[in-house]
Order: C-alpha cells, then structure tokens, then sequence
C-alpha cells in the first residue's frame, strides 16, 4: 500500500535537550509539500557534528532530530519536483545547492544560502515536517537523517547510482567527502608537498587520503590519541606524532621534523588553540592552512597577526567546497570505479536502535566511523 500523500509513524532518534542521551521515539514524518522529498533512510554514519549539538556546541533548536550523513530511497515527493522521483537512491545533502545564489553561481563557491549552518532547523518553507507527543520537532542541518523517515527540501538532496552499496557511501554524505575536498579543492596540495593533518578522526582520515591522492610525499598526523596512528598510516600518512611527547610547540617539532617544508596543514578537530596551531605549522611564506573541524558557537579566538603577515594563506570550508548537488553523484562514481577505499573509514556497523551506543564508541576513541542501518 503506498504512503504517499500519508503522514508516516515511524521510529527515529529523538534529542529533546541538550547533554542528554537519545530517545528512541514513534514520530509522524509529514507528506513533502511542494519541492521537497520524502526519503527511507536505509543507511547513517556518525559525525562528531552531530555531538556539537549534544553537547550544545552548535547552535540548534530542541527537540531535534540530528544525523547528516545518510543513504536512503525517495518514497515520494512533492509538487514540483523534478530532480528526483520516488524509488530514487539518495543522499540527502547537509550543504545545500539551490543552483541560484551568489555562492552557487560562482564556479569556486559552495556555501549556498539555504544551507542551514546558523541552526533554524526547519525547512525552506519555515516549518517542520516532523512530531512527536504532539510536539514539533526541528530538523538539522538540511537533513535530519536518525530516523526512519525524513523529509528534505528538493534543493538538499543528490540522485546517486543505484548500484552504490547505501551501508558504504553515506560516508559521502559528509565525513568523506569533507576531508577529501579539504585537501584537493579547498587547500589544493600539490604534488611532493609536505602536509600536515591535525585530528585523525574520520574527516582527518580522508583528508589524508585527499593528500595522498594529489600527490604529496610526506603526510604527518597529529593526534593525541595513538591508537589512530595505524588507521593513518594504513590510508596514506607517512609519519604520525602526538603533541603529548614533545615539550615544545608542535610546530616547532613539525618543522624540525621536515627541514621547515609544510606547505599544507589542516585542522579536523574543531578547536581553537589547534586552529592556531596549524597555521602556525605551515610555512610561514607560501604556507596553507585549511580550517575544517567546526568551530565552537560563539567562540572568539585571538592570534598574532605575524602569523599572516608573513604570507601565509588561511581558509576553511564546509562540506570540502564541494557542490554538492552536482558532485555528490560524481564521487559516488568515482567510489564505484574504485578510486578510494571507504572500507577503512567504517570500523562499526550497528542496527539503528543501537545509536546509543554507536556514540559512546565515538566518545571513547574506538571508532572512526560508525555506521547505523535501518
Ligand atoms: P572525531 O572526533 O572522530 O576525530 C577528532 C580527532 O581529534 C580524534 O581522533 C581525537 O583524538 C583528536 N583530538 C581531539 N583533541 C585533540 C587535540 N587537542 N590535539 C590533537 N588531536 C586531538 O571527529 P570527526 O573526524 O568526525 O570530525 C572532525 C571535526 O570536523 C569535527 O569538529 C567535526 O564537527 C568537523 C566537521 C566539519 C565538517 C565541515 O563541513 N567542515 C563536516 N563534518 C565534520
Ligand atoms: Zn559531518
């Protein structure tokens, strides 16, 4: 019997306050209105952007339901919609591309103003699609992907190849791609360049494989947890250090280590004094250094200007400048034709009732990525 037109009760992972753990909920997912897209959620990975919401890091409305980084199948669609159709292989797109802002129109931009980085948490239209014991409840980041159901506006959603295994290629939903753009479009290493990658959790892992895969010869991962070294190693760091063993400044142990030759550093952990500490690892002339954890909201930070004056260049990108709905489907491509590994990236795949879980692996260091099926 089709759902269409209907409204869905459905299960789904439910943050009613911050600093709590999640609810397993019976939710009512509302048909799409016009241009947006009903989808089943067949396949989620956690992301540390998900626990800056727990822990009240990123500005989000409550009751939320988080997750952005899915594959799923369009069970039905608005009016208007002509993108995607039902029975479409999806993944639903944190970073939005509408295809007509200032951002979307510039061939380097990505940031598209619909993207909902400030944590409005509801659709195109001002409202939620979603409830719970009569409640509303918020969507995030565009996409809302813990929960069997989800409804996203058309303009947040990329048609993928049917052939691509849901359970592996959520990871392009985010996490992946992220770092991976981080490296080759945002921060454009270049051949024999020396990087260096602060954080070695799933988005700092791809941003090594971005690194490896433009052609750098020497790729330093910092962490300070060392059981990450052999992950990083296995997919393209040539060396790995723990600020924890040096007194000094981690920079100055990175460029004693590479006879002063970082070209490109990054920062994927989402703090300020690492952000500091990765500009300040890249050479102080011609030096690139690529913001890409998130930053705490409503966090300042204060540098010494020397730092730029010098000739550094300092960026960040969201979502690895990609355009996301025209380039979703391509990585998914590439993924296919086997030009990256995402197997390395996934160390635990649970049932979605586990998520619980699923995040206490994320806070105790274990896992890369997690990734739920549904
Ligand atoms: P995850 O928590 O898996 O990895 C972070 C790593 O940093 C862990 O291995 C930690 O041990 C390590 N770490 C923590 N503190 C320090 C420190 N002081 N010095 C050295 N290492 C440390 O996170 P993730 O890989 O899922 O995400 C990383 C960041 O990227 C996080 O801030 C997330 O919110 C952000 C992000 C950004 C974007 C974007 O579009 N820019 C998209 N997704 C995630
Ligand atoms: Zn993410």
């Amino acid at each position: 019997m089709s759902t269409a037109g209907k409204v869905i009760k459905c299960k789904a992972a439910v943050l009613w306050e911050p600093n709590k753990p999640f609810s397993i909920e019976e939710i009512e997912v509302a048909p799409p209105k016009a241009k947006e897209v009903r989808i089943k959620i067949l396949a989620t990975g956690i992301c540390r952007t998900d626990d800056h919401v727990i822990k009240g890091l990123m500005a989000s409305r409550f009751p939320v339901i988080v997750g952005h980084e899915a594959t799923g199948l369009v069970e039905s669609i608005g009016e208007g919609v002509t993108t995607v159709k039902p029975g479409d292989k999806v993944i639903p797109l944190f970073m939005p591309q509408c295809r007509e802002c200032n951002a979307c129109r510039n061939p380097d931009g990505n940031l598209c103003i619909k993207s909902d980085i400030t944590g409005r948490g509801v659709l195109d239209d001002g409202t939620t699609r979603f409830s719970c014991k009569g409640k509303p409840v918020y969507h995030f980041m565009n996409t809302s992907t813990f929960t069997e159901y989800t409804v996203v506006d058309e303009f947040a959603v990329a048609k993928i190849n049917d052939a691509a295994p849901p359970e592996k290629v959520c990871l392009i939903g985010c996490g992946f791609s992220t770092g991976y753009g981080a490296a080759i479009k945002t921060g454009k290493v270049t051949p024999g360049s020396t990087c260096a990658v602060f954080g070695l959790g799933g988005v700092g892992l791809s941003v090594i494989m971005g690194c490896k895969s433009a052609g750098a010869s020497r790729i330093i991962g910092i962490d300070l947890n060392k059981d990450k070294f052999e992950k990083a190693k296995a997919v393209g760091a040539t060396d790995c250090i723990s600020p924890k063993d040096s007194t000094k400044p981690i920079s100055e142990v990175l460029s004693e280590m590479t006879g002063n030759t970082v070209g490109y550093s990054f920062e994927v952990i989402g703090r300020l004094d690492t952000m500091i500490d990765a500009l300040a690892s890249c050479h102080m002339n011609y030096g690139t250094s690529v913001v890409v954890g998130a930053p705490p909201s409503a966090k300042m930070l204060t540098y010494d200007p020397m730092l730029l004056f010098t000739g550094r260049t300092w960026k960040g990108c969201i979502f690895g400048g990609w355009k996301s709905r025209d380039d979703v489907p391509k990585i998914v491509n590439d993924f296919l034709a086997k030009k990256f590994d995402l197997d390395q990236l996934i160390t635990h795949v649970l049932p979605f009732k586990k998520i619980q879980e699923g995040f206490e692996l994320l806070y105790s260091g274990k896992s890369i990525r997690t990734v739920l099926t549904l």
